[in-house]
């Protein structure tokens, strides 16, 4: 029997993404196995093996279809879109999905005390940054000309070096910025982590594969703030409880052997479920409110 074709799905060796990205993974149902310091995971359970490279190579080996997936941040894929179309080129890998972790913004920082009020204020400075062409994107759409300093890394210490008078780089807490007394002032891209394919057509069974993982995917995302709600209530307040519930369409209501005003209600909130949500419920005449984590679910 012929073998069945795997996908290769290119995650982030070592660095921020690398643990959310097997962790989505390993929610999705896969069984990795690797050993220490190998390049390629395998999947044990699924056709679909991981291959671990830099962040940054990530979109060329989509798109040149050495992997057919990857997971990788937008600001990287946004910058190699750039880059390719100022060399006349276009990017040829494709944004599947955006995803709930790796979230930053690529942002302007000054140093605290220089004064900033304004885009114009960026006239015929020298900004460092390793993101070049995102940030000559953002000043070009401006009318702004001022010089880009193209760093590999460390951008934040450039102005205290006097190699720019300010910074373009990414920030999550901000505490870098902080820690560099630097302020921000510009969001040029929030950013996220994507999973991004192949140009290429897929063969029909790992089409099926890449499906059922979005879809798994999907479902992971899902349940990340959902959770299941069940209450009892007076049938009377029902119209007040479903108002309360935060994310759900239509509760399941249950009739209560031997009290027939009262009711049980089961919901799926997509939201977030705080204790003013459930003091209010509360007092609209719920009781014996019970709230539990879903694992899965598959819409
Ligand atoms: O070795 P390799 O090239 O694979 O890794 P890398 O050093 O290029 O990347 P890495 O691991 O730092 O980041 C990978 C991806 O994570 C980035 O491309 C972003 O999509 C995403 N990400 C999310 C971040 C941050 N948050 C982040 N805070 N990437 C970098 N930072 C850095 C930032 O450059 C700055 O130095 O963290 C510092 C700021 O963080 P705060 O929390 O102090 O604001
Ligand atoms: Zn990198």
């Amino acid at each position: 029997m012929a073998e069945q074709p795997r996908l290769k799905l290119a995650v982030q060796k070592s660095g921020r993404l690398t643990d959310p990205s097997l962790d989505l993974l390993a929610r999705c149902g896969l069984k990795l196995s690797r050993g220490k310091d190998q390049l390629l995971g395998f999947g044990e359970n699924m056709p679909l093996d991981v291959l671990f490279v830099r962040d940054d190579d990530i979109p060329d080996l989509v798109q040149e279809d050495v992997c057919d997936l990857g997971l990788v941040g937008l600001n990287v894929i946004e910058e190699k879109r750039l880059e390719l179309a100022a060399r006349g080129a276009t990017a040829r890998f494709e944004a599947l999905r955006s995803l709930d972790f790796g979230h930053c913004r690529l942002s302007l920082a000054v140093p605290a005390e220089h004064p900033y009020d304004g885009v114009h204020s960026l006239q015929g400075r020298r900004i460092a940054t390793t993101y070049p062409f995102l940030l000559g994107h953002f000043l070009e759409q401006r009318g702004i000309e001022a010089q880009i300093v193209t760093l590999s890394g460390a951008v934040e210490i450039a102005p205290r070096l006097g190699r720019a008078d300010l910074i373009c780089d990414l920030v999550s807490t901000g505490s870098t910025l902080q820690a560099n007394h630097l302020r921000e002032v510009e969001t040029v891209l929030q950013s996220h982590a994507v999973l991004i394919r192949t140009p290429v057509a897929l063969a029909a069974e790992k089409r099926t594969w890449v499906e059922r993982l979005l879809l798994r995917v999907e479902g992971v995302e899902q349940v990340k703030e959902s959770k299941y709600i069940m209450l009892h209530a007076p049938r009377s307040a029902l119209a007040a409880i479903r108002h309360l519930l935060p994310g759900s369409e239509s509760p399941t209501v249950i009739a209560l052997e031997g009290a027939p005003d009262r009711v049980a209600v089961h919901a799926v909130c997509r939201e977030t479920i705080f204790w003013e949500t459930l003091e209010a419920l509360k007092r609209a005449g719920a009781s014996a409110v019970l709230v539990l984590p879903i694992e899965k679910m598959l819409a």
